[in-house]
């Protein structure tokens, strides 16, 4: 058989079929294989005869020009375990492996080695834009050397979105960091969503701001600096009518929403890592409360509900969902300054807001200023010390601080809003009580205790305190 393919994507799902039609399109070699026959030949028939779809793994890989290049868009976890052993048999050295799939970081770490020690190339790849995104221009996130970049580079700068003319794909640093900074801009996109919800609480239940009302303030919103995709996004699906009744579709959908795991993982991450990110474990934890909506029926009937009003002018709300946005790039980014220098990643903090400013999910106008702080301070700690972005905050968070005032008094929980605000006010504050843990702890588990005021560790005899 001729191999007269220059790249392979093996998961023709959601993703992979619009990656590889969009690769199609731009004029690239590109072959498909789907597990399931019906659904390759749905696409071939679909594409009239342009794409070749192979259900056969043998004769997929075999069509494909060496040293080949496969892309897997598969189910993340024992799918693409079980996708790689089945190709396996398949490949010839330094054949190279792509994963696009949401992979853990971990599992990508040990990919690598078991691929590197069988003589194959292998990357892991985050990709971000949803379906649309994918069709038209996602964002990519790749991790490996330069050389591995160089064999893929022109395919996904040919399909990757563009800011002024730059494609929205780069490496992100060494090893699993490709899979790292998508599980943070996940972690990122939980926290800006759940802001989002929270804001609209606060002006439907809270100000008693009707479906179309709030449509329109995220409409004009999104003209303005809180310009984003998840602002866009707001605005089109509080629109939207609903087919099966009357009133606003949202009015209609349940309240419980469901997750797949990334927001989660960044967490467990950075609590591993002891970099905190308030925003994103208050989004995780909203997301599993809102699962318990049986129980929440229960504590309302027997608590009472929430009854509160809230009195504030939308442009508050608004400046307060900026700070939160803000703020959430912000632990986001931080963290993967850390990831890349424990994990030895190398990751340039510029690179991955240039990649960020279109494409993905977390795409907002905010972005080129943020990438434009890390070109100035290449290792700038937090952005909270950016002139320009402290100075943003500085003057955003009496609308963020009014906005949490007026939903904790009403009684509408704001987790996200609270926690962006909480993690604002802890890094302004010079001295935290965490003076009082370090007491507790000395005392019932005589762990010692730093001083202020001298070197070393002491140990009090607290129980004969008495006043001395
Ligand atoms: P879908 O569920 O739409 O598609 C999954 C694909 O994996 C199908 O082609 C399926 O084949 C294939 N597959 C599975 Br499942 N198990 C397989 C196996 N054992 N062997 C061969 N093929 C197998 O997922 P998707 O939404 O396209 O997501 C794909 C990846 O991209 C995931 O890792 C996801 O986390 C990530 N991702 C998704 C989005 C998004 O917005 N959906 C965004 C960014 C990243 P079949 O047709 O035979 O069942």
């Amino acid at each position: 058989m001729e191999a007269n393919h220059d790249f392979g994507l093996i998961g023709l799902g959601t993703m992979g079929k619009a990656l590889l039609l969009n690769m199609l399109d731009n004029g690239n070699q590109v072959v498909g294989y789907n597990r399931t026959p019906s659904k390759a030949q749905a696409i071939e028939a679909e594409t009239e005869g342009r794409l070749k779809v192979y259900s056969d793994m043998e004769a997929f890989v075999k069509s494909i020009r060496r040293p080949r290049a496969i892309m897997l868009l598969v189910t993340a976890g024992a799918a693409t375990d079980e996708v790689i052993e089945g190709m396996l048999p398949f490949l010839e050295p330094d054949d190279f492996i792509i994963d696009g799939g949401n992979a853990h970081y971990r599992d990508t770490d040990r990919r690598l080695k078991d691929l590197t020690a069988k003589g194959f190339g292998f990357m892991g790849m985050g990709v971000s834009g949803g379906e649309e995104g994918a069709r038209r221009g996602p964002s990519m996130m790749p991790g490996g050397t330069p050389a591995q970049y160089d064999r893929v580079g022109k395919v996904l700068e040919s399909v990757a979105a563009r800011f002024d003319g730059a494609p929205c794909v780069a490496l992100m640093g060494h090893g699993s960091a490709g899979h790292y900074v998508k599980m943070v801009h996940n972690g990122i996109e939980y926290a800006i969503m759940q802001a989002i919800a929270e804001v609209y609480d606060v002006l439907h239940r809270g100000a008693d701001h009707g479906v179309p009302e709030i449509a329109d303030l995220f409409g004009k919103w999104n003209e303005g600096e809180l310009a984003s995709f998840l602002t866009e996004i707001t605005h089109v699906v509080l629109q939207k009518r609903d087919d099966l009744a009357d009133g606003w579709l949202v009015d209609a959908i349940s309240d419980k929403a469901k997750a797949k795991g990334t927001g989660k993982w960044t967490s467990q991450d950075a609590f591993d890592l002891g970099i905190p990110v308030p925003a994103i474990d208050a989004a995780v934890s909203a997301r599993q409360l809102s699962g318990y909506k049986a129980l929440r029926g229960e504590v309302s009937a027997v608590q009472g509900g929430v009854t509160g009003v809230v009195s504030l002018n939308p442009d508050v709300v608004r400046d307060a969902l900026l700070a939160t946005m803000l703020l959430a790039y912000a632990q986001g980014l931080t963290l993967i300054r850390t990831a890349s220098l424990d994990y030895g990643y190398e990751t340039n903090l510029e690179t991955v807001a240039k990649v960020w400013r279109a494409g993905c999910i977390i795409r907002s106008v905010q972005l080129e200023p943020i990438r434009a702080a890390f070109a100035a301070n290449p290792d700038l700690e937090s952005l909270l010390l950016d002139a320009a972005f402290g100075e943003k905050v500085r003057g955003l968070i009496p609308s963020l601080r009014s906005t949490v005032e007026a939903a904790v008094a009403a009684g509408i929980p704001a987790p996200v809003l609270s926690a962006s605000l909480a993690y604002y006010d802890g890094f302004r504050s010079v001295r935290l009580p965490a003076n009082v843990i370090q007491a507790q702890r000395d005392f019932f588990g005589a762990h010692t205790y730093e001083r202020l005021d001298r070197e070393g560790s002491f140990h009090a005899h607290w129980s004969d305190s008495s006043g001395q």
